[in-house]
């Protein structure tokens, strides 16, 4: 639903705050410095069409200085604005192997924080969407201690927040503290993320279906009926779906979000585990969904309850309107799974 009140990011985390008596206002600093990073990667992502045209091209900028690559700057900008806060215990980042551990210089906090800083790398170099997802949890291993792969590796039902900032024709932030869904645009002029969507619910019904229908080949059976299904209309006065996919999972999950749809990265026979990550891209979108009032699952079992095995694990998905998850999965069940996709 589209904000009718003036509200700044800040505020609104720090009215939300003020309706727990017990809360420390520790999430909302992390909060916080989380929006600050996005706005330093939105000002980058803007910049990169320039770097062609200035000659930023290869290794080396003209100043001489090494020129990241978009995702990789991403990744540092946000490792560097989380780990010195005092609240987080552990990182863990879709770029990097292992997790990341808070500098012995700073204070170790109570929280988790989960990332992927620039998802959607095939677009990055021309122009379309992307986005930064993240995801918190509280720490499951002893307080002032270091934070170990144990206090990642957490069912996402366990999630305190989880949000995305999409880079679009406008910067839009996002998140759930597990009291409903808000939207933020950023504005450039003030540099301030303003409420530009409260309590954001997904349509139950979809009218839009997004995943890469180029594997159709590998799809699971039930997949297959399940999309030709979409694609047709009955003389009930069901309607065709409209197909959109834009390759970057923030972007097509923020439409459907607002539009109501369905998106999907299935398991298939090339890939038996499907693509996304659980812990980066699964879990928190599944969390901002859910709180939408929409539904997440593996094509089993919801992806809130999958017990993760290891950081980088992938998990297929299907997420968005409730009526439309539902009639996939009821697609799904009625054929028999080829073994090769079982996970
Ligand atoms: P990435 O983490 O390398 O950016 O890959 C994730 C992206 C998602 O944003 C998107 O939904 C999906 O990969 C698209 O994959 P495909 O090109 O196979 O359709
Ligand atoms: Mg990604």
């Amino acid at each position: 639903m589209p904000a009718t009140r003036f509200m700044t990011l800040q505020r609104h985390i720090l009215e939300g705050e003020k309706r727990h008596p017990e809360a420390t206002g520790e999430l909302s600093a992390l909060l916080s410095d989380l929006s600050l990073a996005a706005k330093i990667i939105s000002l980058e992502v803007n910049k990169a069409g320039l770097v062609d045209i200035l000659g930023f091209t290869g290794e080396n900028n003209i100043h001489g200085e090494n020129v990241k690559k978009l995702d990789m700057f991403a990744h540092d900008m946000l490792t560097r604005a989380m780990d010195h806060g005092g609240h987080l215990c552990v990182m863990a980042s879709e770029e990097e192997e292992e997790i990341i551990h808070i500098p012995k210089k700073h204070q170790i906090g109570k929280y988790v924080l989960i990332f992927d800083p620039l998802d959607g790398s095939s677009n990055i170099d021309v122009n379309i969407s992307i986005g930064t997802i993240f995801s918190i949890y509280h720490r499951v291993t002893a307080q002032g201690t270091p934070g170990t792969l144990r206090d990642c590796l957490q069912k996402g039902l366990k999630q305190v927040a989880a949000g995305y900032i999409v880079y679009g024709s406008s910067t839009i932030l996002v998140y759930t503290a597990g009291e409903g869904v808000h939207g933020f645009t950023l504005d450039p002029a003030f540099g301030e993320f303003l409420l530009s969507y409260e309590d954001m619910k997904i349509p139950e019904k979809a009218k839009i279906y997004s995943l890469n229908e180029g594997n159709y080949k590998y799809w699971h059976p039930g997949l297959k009926k399940y999309i030709k299904y979409v694609q047709d209309a009955d003389n009930r006065g069901r309607e065709p779906y409209s197909a959109r996919y834009v390759g970057s999972m923030v972007a097509d999950i923020h439409r459907n979000l607002i539009y109501g749809g369905i998106f999907i990265y299935p398991a298939d026979k090339r890939n038996p585990k499907g693509k996304l990550r659980l812990m980066y891209e699964c879990n928190p979108m599944a969390f901002i969904i859910e709180q939408a009032g929409g539904r997440a699952i593996d094509g089993n079992k919801r992806i809130l309850e999958i017990n993760p095995e290891s950081l980088h694990q992938r998990v297929p998905i299907y997420i968005g309107s409730k009526d439309a998850v539902d009639k996939v999965e009821e697609f799904l069940r009625a054929e028999e799974v080829i073994p090769e996709m079982r996970i």
